[in-house]
């Protein structure tokens, strides 16, 4: 089973059929996904030009996919900066633990979907860039 060894930012193709009435998509551990997935959320509505996120996740890795509309994942781990633009329902980003990211230019109806590799744990997270920076040079 290939899991989840390189922590680095990159986009993850989904598995997709598409047909006269519609497309579905699909992923799966071992294959496309690193990660064996406790928790699913997803973010709507959110106001054209708001922000999600900017905030960091010791362990948690996850998946983020647009699976309507679009947006842009901002991803740092204090030296390296990745950007990828999400529009497309076929193709996720990994977003692994020990990153900063931030989701902005979110277009009208955009669903981000997550897939995440724990439960939720408000102690997982480090929501301020600098306690981010200390944390990643201890
Ligand atoms: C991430 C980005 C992309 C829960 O109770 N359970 C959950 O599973 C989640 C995700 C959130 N919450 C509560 C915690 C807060 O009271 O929902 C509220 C909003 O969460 P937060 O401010 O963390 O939302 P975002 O959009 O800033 O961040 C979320 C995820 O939390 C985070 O892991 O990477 O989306």
């Amino acid at each position: 089973m290939k899991l989840l060894k390189e922590r680095i930012p990159k986009l993850i193709d989904f598995g997709t059929v598409a047909g006269e009435n519609g497309s579905i998509y699909f992923s799966e551990i071992g294959k496309d996904l690193p990660f064996a997935v406790k928790r699913v959320y997803y973010i709507v509505d959110v106001p054209v030009g708001s922000k999600r996120a900017s905030h960091a996740h010791k362990k948690l890795d996850q998946v983020l996919v647009a699976i309507a509309g679009s947006f842009v994942v901002d991803i740092t781990d204090g030296v390296k900066t990745w950007s990828f633009i999400m529009d497309d329902p076929g193709k996720a980003v990994l977003v692994p633990g020990g990153t900063w990211r931030t989701l902005h230019n979110f277009s009208k109806k955009a669903i981000c979907l997550a897939l995440a590799s724990d439960v939720y744990d408000a102690d997982d997270y480090i929501r301020d860039y600098d306690e981010f920076r200390r944390w990643k040079s201890e």
